[in-house]
């Protein structure tokens, strides 16, 4: 007798800064979300796909939850109202010093008809007795939830969570060909690269006041050779970018090919170009341009 498929969409979500997207590629073993300390780092919702002979797991990771300041913010929103529709289990995502906050979403994915698994990350920075109150804080909050501590960094129970999620997994043929791993483009993950330099080296509203987009990408003989446009709100902020000399712009240009090519596996000559692009953030058009519909 033929084994059943299982799949599903597991989608991962909580405040700002958590974990959600280090915990998503250490389940599925790649570099598909950037990482870094600051808030708002990732702006878009993120497929990352694992499969077996007899299952396919389609994790999203989404936006941090937050209050819209600008038309950017409805549409990330927009990015987390999706998953909230489409989940057919959540990974919400706490870290241990949190507890609940009157969200709007929160109160709808605890709401929801759909398993919830509440992953309590970063325990390595944490100590036994205060991980076992903040456990039986959550299960008491949200009683129907399978509570998981973990490490996303240290890798700490990512495999209780895998067979978790596999145990939960409902009936259903597979939703994407099984060698695929992302519903994102090249193009995408290059944008995002840069954009993660940019928040590793810029301080203050820098890195939020930036986008980054692909121009032009070609596939040569052994070389990728890309065109980045980066833009800004404003002339002083561009200035920053580009930096004395062009020191800065350099630097980000550098760190961004390595990880290019080591995403690739392929030699890549990448050139970026910095321009501004009046009040990107709340302008419909430049937001649709830069993929944030939703
Ligand atoms: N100590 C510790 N730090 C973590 C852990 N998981 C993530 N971080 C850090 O928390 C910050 C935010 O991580 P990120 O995955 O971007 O969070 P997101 O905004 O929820 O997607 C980064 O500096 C991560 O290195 C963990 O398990 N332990
Ligand atoms: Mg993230």
């Amino acid at each position: 007798m033929e084994k059943k498929h299982k799949a599903g969409f597991v989608n991962i979500v909580g405040n700002p800064n958590v974990g959600k997207s280090t915990l998503m590629n250490a389940l599925v073993g790649e570099q598909l979300s950037i990482i870094t300390s600051k808030a708002q780092t990732t702006r878009h919702r993120i497929m990352g796909i694992v499969n077996g002979d007899d299952f396919q797991i389609v994790y999203s990771d989404t936006p941090g939850i937050v209050n819209p300041h600008y038309k950017l913010h409805e549409s990330m929103m927009g990015f987390v109202d999706s998953a909230l529709q489409d989940a057919d289990m959540f990974l919400l995502v706490t870290e241990v010093g949190e507890s609940l906050k009157n969200q709007d979403i929160l109160r709808k994915i605890i709401n929801s008809e759909v398993p919830i698994i509440l992953v309590i990350n970063k325990i390595d920075t944490s100590d036994q007795e205060t991980i076992l109150k903040k456990m039986e804080y959550w299960q008491n909050q949200i009683p129907r939830a399978i509570i998981i501590p973990a490490s996303a960094t240290e890798k700490f129970n990512v495999d209780k969570i895998f067979d978790q999620i596999l145990a939960l997994l409902p009936e259903n043929p597979p939703y994407f060909p099984k060698d695929e791993l992302t519903d994102k483009s090249m193009r995408f993950f290059v944008s995002e690269i840069v954009r993660e330099k940019i928040l590793m080296y810029y301080q203050k509203e820098i890195p939020y006041s930036t986008e980054v987009a692909v121009e032009s990408y070609k596939e040569e003989d052994g070389i990728d050779k890309i065109s980045v446009m980066i833009y800004t709100e404003r002339e002083s902020q561009k200035a920053i970018i580009i930096g004395h000399e062009g020191k800065s712009l350099k630097k980000v240009g550098t760190e961004a090919r390595k990880d290019i090519e080591e995403f690739t596996g392929k030699k890549c000559f990448l050139q970026l170009h910095v321009k501004v692009l009046k009040d990107w953030r709340n302008s419909e058009n430049a937001l649709r341009r830069f993929g944030y519909e939703n």
